[in-house]
């Protein structure tokens, strides 16, 4: 499927929990005339507790560095698990255009800022029992999902994704009012600075609708989703979904990139300012 552009956020390469071979399909499916990275690409939160690079991880870069080859723009604005990359905001790494904030005006005009978000966790209370729990409990879950995924897709092809963390985050109501929170705090952003509408990721929860007349999407993620918004030719917006797309066969094992006893590769090993509401997100 030809589309004019191709918003992707919270791939979190890097972190067991990413679902690569769903990714690799969906870009298989789609053939974008420009890609925008809306942050937590790499994981470097969880590749500094344990270096994890597969195939199917390395496979991703490949392709997005084999869309800019190609010829198609790639802009990569970093979240918070990758906000090392932010140091290179302005500049261009293998041709992909870094930037901390991005403007995109969609083919049918309408203006819309795209940002990662996590600029707004001040604004926006995250339950703090939740995020005592932290990421142990989120690993836990996505430990949990694939493996029901990996059982359930071993007794039919057409199996769906299950994302346990998504069914708990559904049914706690603080969970609920941290989402609507955030939404409404992003779609305050974009009224401020006079945007038709805000493009982000961050908090894992797909959503495309208009509200008082201003436009909310979020690209959703790769880790509990597997969601990507598109911009149609006439510049319509759809969040698209990997489940309806066959998974990609895995790849074979490759040694990792990163040696597992040395220490981990410069940007990864930046420090990085400790925000003083961090989410599992
Ligand atoms: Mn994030």
């Amino acid at each position: 499927m030809r589309v004019r552009t191709l918003f992707l956020s919270d791939i979190h390469l890097g972190y067991r929990g990413c679902r690569a071979e769903a990714l690799l399909a969906f870009l298989s499916a789609h053939q974008p005339e420009e890609v925008v990275l809306v942050g937590d690409v790499v994981d470097l939160w969880s590749l500094r507790r344990v270096p994890y690079w597969p195939a199917s991880h390395q496979e991703v870069v490949r392709r997005l560095v084999g869309l800019v080859a190609s010829g198609v723009p790639v802009t990569y604005v970093p979240g918070n698990h990758d906000e090392a990359v932010r140091e290179w905001a302005g500049a261009s790494l293998a041709g992909v255009r870094v930037v901390r904030e991005h403007q995109h005006v969609l083919a049918d005009g309408r203006r819309f800022l795209v940002i990662h978000g996590d600029a707004f966790d001040d604004a926006v209370r995250f339950p703090a029992w939740l995020a005592s729990l932290g990421s142990h409990l989120y690993d836990a879950m996505m430990w949990i999902s694939h493996r029901v995924h990996g059982l359930r897709r071993r007794l039919s092809r057409r199996a769906r994704w299950f994302s346990l963390a998504t069914w708990v985050k559904q049914r706690v109501p603080e969970a609920v009012r941290y989402v609507k929170q955030f939404e409404a705090v992003a779609l305050q952003e974009a009224r401020r600075r006079g945007f038709d509408g805000i493009i982000c990721g961050h908090i894992h929860q797909p959503a495309l609708r208009d509200l008082d007349g201003l436009c909310y999407a979020n690209d959703g993620d790769w880790v509990e989703h597997g969601t990507g918004l598109v911009e149609h030719l006439d510049g319509r917006l759809e969040l698209r979904w990997a489940d309806a797309l066959p998974e990609a066969q895995l790849l074979p094992v490759m040694p990792p990139r990163i040696p597992v006893t040395a220490p981990l590769a410069p940007a990864a090993s930046l420090a990085l300012p400790v925000s003083a509401n961090r989410t599992a997100a």
